[in-house]
């Protein structure tokens, strides 16, 4: 009994911390590796990581104020997905929206982790790091295709 409600915490904060669709590119090895891998050496150090996502988040903090506000991360999160949705069927766009959107806000809600209303840049470099390391299974700071996939990532 008591297990069973464990694993389903467990499943319910792995479920908060997994991407939607459209993010869980950056779950996948060779995606991260594709996406921030800069300067095309087919590996990703720390501070390539770093640089790109400072890159994201000034990109996302439209009034420069050193925070991303609920608007500013669902915002552009809203514009990217709108760029996907257009290539699905027709059909398949509201609810495809309204729940990704759903999940742009839980992120929102992890990622602002004492709850200020804002992301600020070290709540977003914890999460990146976090993902950094996840990725480093080797943990030689580097992420490269000799890293074997987490299961769990
Ligand atoms: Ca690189
Ligand atoms: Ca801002
Ligand atoms: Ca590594």
């Amino acid at each position: 009994m008591t297990q069973t409600i464990l694993r389903r915490v467990l499943c319910l904060s792995a479920a908060l911390l997994l991407p939607c669709a459209a993010h869980a590119a950056s779950h996948d090895l060779a995606t991260f590796i594709r996406e921030q891998d800069l300067d095309g050496d087919g590996k990703v150090s720390k501070e390539e990581f770093q640089r790109g996502r400072d890159a994201e988040f000034a990109r996302m903090d439209r009034n420069r104020d050193g925070v991303l506000s609920h608007d500013e991360y669902v915002g552009d999160y809203r514009e990217r997905l709108e760029r996907d949705l257009r290539e699905r069927p027709e059909g398949e766009r509201a609810e495809m929206r309204s729940r990704q959107l759903r999940q742009a806000d839980v992120r929102f809600g992890v990622l602002d982790s004492d709850h200020s209303g804002g992301i600020t840049t070290a709540e977003f470099a914890a999460t990146g790091w976090a993902m950094f390391q996840r990725h480093d299974t080797d943990r030689d700071g580097w992420v490269s295709m000799a890293d074997v996939p987490n299961p769990d990532a």
